[in-house]
């Protein structure tokens, strides 16, 4: 992750605090995908970045006990300076009308494929049993307090991808 971490930093350091940033995640959204995209958000968020959207076309009721689901495709923009996509490795797999063709993309994953085909900046570790597990280690190393809104989100997106259903 120390590399990964180090390009992180310095792709971040080109932006604002006002800098308009997207979070995206993939088609058919399940537990690790909602929770994994709120996390960064509120990460994000700590770290100072205040425009910060999340765009879960599909997003499921299911979810709304989430913090802050109801910002979830609220005030969309038509161009982003960074997209974050987590859960997915597939270009085709991404859920959004957004257009990020040309949008610097950083990608987090845990999917074991030979199929990582695309973003600018990436982070996979298949060894993860979830996106929210990465993103448990990496918030660590950036030293974000992990608040309680964002533990009940990494801890319900592990619960949901590792199948432990109390
Ligand atoms: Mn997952």
């Amino acid at each position: 992750m120390t590399e990964f971490l180090k390009d992180f930093a310095k792709q971040m350091q080109y932006l604002k605090k006002d800098a308009n940033l997207l979070v995206l995640t993939h088609k058919k959204p399940d537990g690790d995908a909602h929770c994994s995209a709120i996390a960064i958000k509120l990460a994000l968020n700590k770290l100072g970045y205040k425009n910060v959207d999340i765009n879960i076309p599909n997003c499921l009721e299911d979810f709304d006990f989430l913090p802050e689901f109801e910002k979830v495709n609220c005030g969309l923009k038509p161009k982003y300076e960074l997209v974050i996509i987590v859960d997915t490795p597939e270009f085709n797999r991404v859920d959004t009308k957004v257009d990020i063709t040309k949008t610097f993309k950083v990608v987090i994953d845990h999917h074991n494929t030979e199929d990582f085909n695309f973003g600018e900046l990436k982070y996979v570790d298949p060894s993860a049993t979830a996106t929210c597990e990465i993103l448990f280690d990496f918030f660590q190393q950036l030293k974000i307090k992990i608040t309680k809104d964002i533990a009940i989100c990494l801890y319900c997106g592990i619960l949901s991808d590792t199948e432990v259903n109390y």
